[in-house]
């Protein structure tokens, strides 16, 4: 998961790291011609001078077996690594350029982009460290600050939701084609269902040939109820139907399906907003493929636009190298990550946690 997104956030933390060791040396090195200036100036007693400059020809006199002093010179030398370096906005300039273009390569949104670099920045800049220390450690603490306050923007707690939502919710599933929509309503149907609740699913998906069969498939497997019509065309009157089965039938949720549709396609954006007329959904949830990277993040910016939704479930998660789209889609469209989709069977559906997903992030 996420390991060109690795790969790429090695060569900033390099930059940083060198760019401490150079600033380093440099400053030790002056440190160094300063003491040796000062001892040229004062020369030390016979008994202070250093281990390193004494000839060896054979053993010690009685009165050197003491522990030998170091000279000033060899003193300041082994203060080098101890000395603190302090990063300015100068040092970092070619970094945090660095860092751009490795958020950016890894389909991380411009805005988004910049706001992490911003933030890393803040965090770097004035930063003192000792240059023996652990130089990685800074840079992966700035990069999870800033990584874990774009992820923790829009939260939202969708138990609680559901807890508290009248019943039954009405959940509406739109996105294109093949992101995993129907896929993602069985996960979600299970995991609702394993936490006591009862489900109605709707099979709205009239448009594809053989959309229906899939998802009473996953029904039948579930043991849940699906609501389907048997020629019908208007996917807000099976949604509709299936609201009214759940309300007969004292069902908690209802996962409604619908047709995959591109943005551009008019007929099928005026269908999706009919249904959500008819309907008035609880939730309207946007879902899309983690491994489509800026693409994902564009469609549901403009879905938003449209309709608007609101939250999205990214799935493919685990197929995904970049991480991008799941870094920004929640930036950019305003709306909450209710859900990862990690595989294709029912358990790997994971709640949003900003915790969980910077682990995989920034993780080994
Ligand atoms: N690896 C992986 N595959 C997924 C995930 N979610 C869905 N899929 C696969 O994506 C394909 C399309 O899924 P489907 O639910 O039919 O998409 P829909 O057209 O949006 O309803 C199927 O082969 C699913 O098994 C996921 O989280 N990870
Ligand atoms: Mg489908």
């Amino acid at each position: 998961m996420f390991n060109r997104f690795k790969e790429r956030l090695k060569g900033f933390k390099e930059a940083v790291s060198s760019k401490i060791q150079e600033k380093g040396e440099a400053q030790a090195e002056k440190a160094e011609a300063k003491a040796q200036a000062e001892e040229r100036r004062a020369p030390p007693k016979r008994e202070e001078v250093a281990v390193e400059d004494r000839v060896d020809d054979g053993p010690a006199p009685e009165n050197n077996a003491a522990k030998p002093k170091w000279s000033f010179a060899s003193r300041a030398k082994s203060l080098i690594f101890e000395q603190e370096v302090v990063l300015d906005e100068k040092d970092l300039k070619d970094p945090l350029w660095e860092l751009e273009m490795a958020l950016l390569e890894s389909d991380v949104a411009l805005p988004v982009a910049e706001t992490i670099v911003a933030s890393v920045k803040g965090e770097l800049v004035g930063k003192k460290k000792k240059i023996r220390a652990d130089t990685g450690e800074i840079v992966e603490e700035a990069l999870r600050s800033a990584l874990l306050q774009v992820l923790s923007e829009n939260r939202f707690d969708v138990d609680e939701f559901i807890a508290k939502a009248e019943k039954p919710v009405k959940i509406v599933f739109v996105g294109v084609n093949g992101t995993g929509k129907t896929t993602s309503i069985a996960k979600v149907a299970r995991y609702l269902k394993d936490r006591g609740y009862s489900i109605v699913l709707a099979a709205g998906d009239t448009f594809r040939a053989g959309a229906v069969e899939q998802i009473e498939v996953h029904a039948n497997k579930l043991e849940v109820k699906l609501v389907k019509h048997r020629d019908g065309k208007d996917p807000a009157a099976v949604i509709f139907d299936a609201v009214e089965y759940a309300k007969a039938h004292h069902r908690d949720i209802v996962l409604a399906d619908t047709a995959g549709r591109l943005h551009t396609n008019v007929n099928l954006m005026d269908q999706m907003k009919k249904i959500v007329r008819v309907v008035d959904p609880d939730l309207l949830i946007f879902v899309d493929e983690a491994i489509a990277g800026n693409d994902a993040v564009e469609r549901a910016r403009l879905f938003n636009e449209a309709v608007p939704i609101d939250g999205t479930i990214l799935t493919k998660t685990d197929a995904d190298a970049k991480g991008g789209a799941a870094i920004s889609i929640s930036s950019i469209t305003g709306k909450p990550v209710l859900f990862l989709g990690i595989g294709q069977d029912y358990p790997d559906l994971v709640k949003f946690e900003p915790e969980w997903l910077l682990e995989r992030l920034l993780g080994s």
